[in-house]
């Protein structure tokens, strides 16, 4: 990293850059420790993927379509991130089944993790779009670096100097083939498509259900205009000097295809490249490769 003021606001965990604010020795000692419980339910995400629409969309799916979760408890407390600091607190008042959330590499989850039979929900965005909300979101956070421009953050993000490490390293760790049936693979693309086909093929891997009626209303509870209007989820509950919404939104755009507004034909070759050449080996196909 370049300079002293950016070093401060990271430590390195394993490779991984994590910002001090969130993640401590603690917290990260408290994590790795972390007993599983066989119901759990993690929604496990490269940052910037869709991890506040799961942290929506797994507690209707519990609540069997009550709105009472969503409306009353902030995303960050009704599914916690384990590894984060305020985890221990926030997870000893959870209900069973517990809904948890990781931004973590699938080989740096808890020793139990690996044993039980915790369900995963793990959502792949297109890494180009990644790297678009993300900048965006270093513009707001403070409790990141300054991006710097956009083709320097880019920079940066293909090395994996950033938060969670390279976006390439984190989909291939969790396409263990040990993991086996107890992972969903879903992407950002398919949810913003048919948003209702994707929840219903979440209820089918919970083994869940709703009335074709509360799926209905669940769906549309879920949409972008409506998540941004929440105030347990959009984020708008932070601090101006930790999140701060002058700067652009946490509910930024929410579609497919904006780094089509970010990047300069060489930056896509160049992205291209480097996410063909470490991917290449994995048999892995996303619906936004090219053909
Ligand atoms: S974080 O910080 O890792 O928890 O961020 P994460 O929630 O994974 O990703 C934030 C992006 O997801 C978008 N988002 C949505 N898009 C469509 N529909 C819904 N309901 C939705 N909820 C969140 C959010 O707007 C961020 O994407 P961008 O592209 O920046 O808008």
């Amino acid at each position: 990293m370049s300079c002293n003021q950016e070093i401060k606001k990271y430590f390195v965990y394993h490779g991984i850059f994590l910002p001090k604010m969130a993640y401590s020795e603690n917290s990260l000692n408290y994590f790795k420790a972390f007993k599983i419980q066989e119901d759990d339910i993690f929604i496990t995400t490269y940052p910037k993927s869709g991890t506040t629409w799961m942290q929506e969309i797994i507690p209707l799916i519990l609540s069997g379509g009550d709105f009472t979760p969503v409306q009353t408890i902030p995303n960050w407390e009704r599914v916690p991130w384990v590894e984060e600091k305020r985890a221990a607190q926030l997870i000893d008042k959870l209900g069973s089944p517990r809904a948890l959330a990781s931004h973590m590499p699938y080989h740096l989850m808890p020793s139990t993790f690996f044993s039980s039979k915790a369900k995963i929900i793990y959502v792949t965005r297109n890494p180009k779009d990644v790297l678009v909300s993300s900048f965006h979101f270093h513009r707001m956070a403070s409790f990141l670096d300054d991006p710097g421009t956009f083709e320097e953050f880019a920079e940066k993000f293909l090395a994996g100097q950033v938060f969670f490490g390279k976006w390439t390293d984190h989909v291939k760790s969790w396409r263990n083939p040990e993991i086996g049936d107890r992972i969903l693979y879903i992407t950002y693309e398919e949810m913003i498509q048919d948003l209702r086909g994707a929840i219903g093929r979440i209820l089918c891997f919970l083994g869940r259900q709703l009335s074709a009626d509360a799926l209905d209303r669940v769906t549309e509870h879920c949409q972008f205009k409506n998540m941004k209007q929440n105030t347990m989820s959009n984020y708008s509950l932070v601090p101006k000097h930790l999140m701060d919404s002058s700067k652009s939104h946490f509910f930024r755009k929410g579609n497919v295809g904006d780094w089509k507004n970010h990047f300069s034909p060489e930056l896509e070759m160049k992205f291209n490249a480097a996410i063909h050449e470490e991917m290449k080996e994995t048999g892995i196909n996303f619906p936004w490769d090219e053909k």
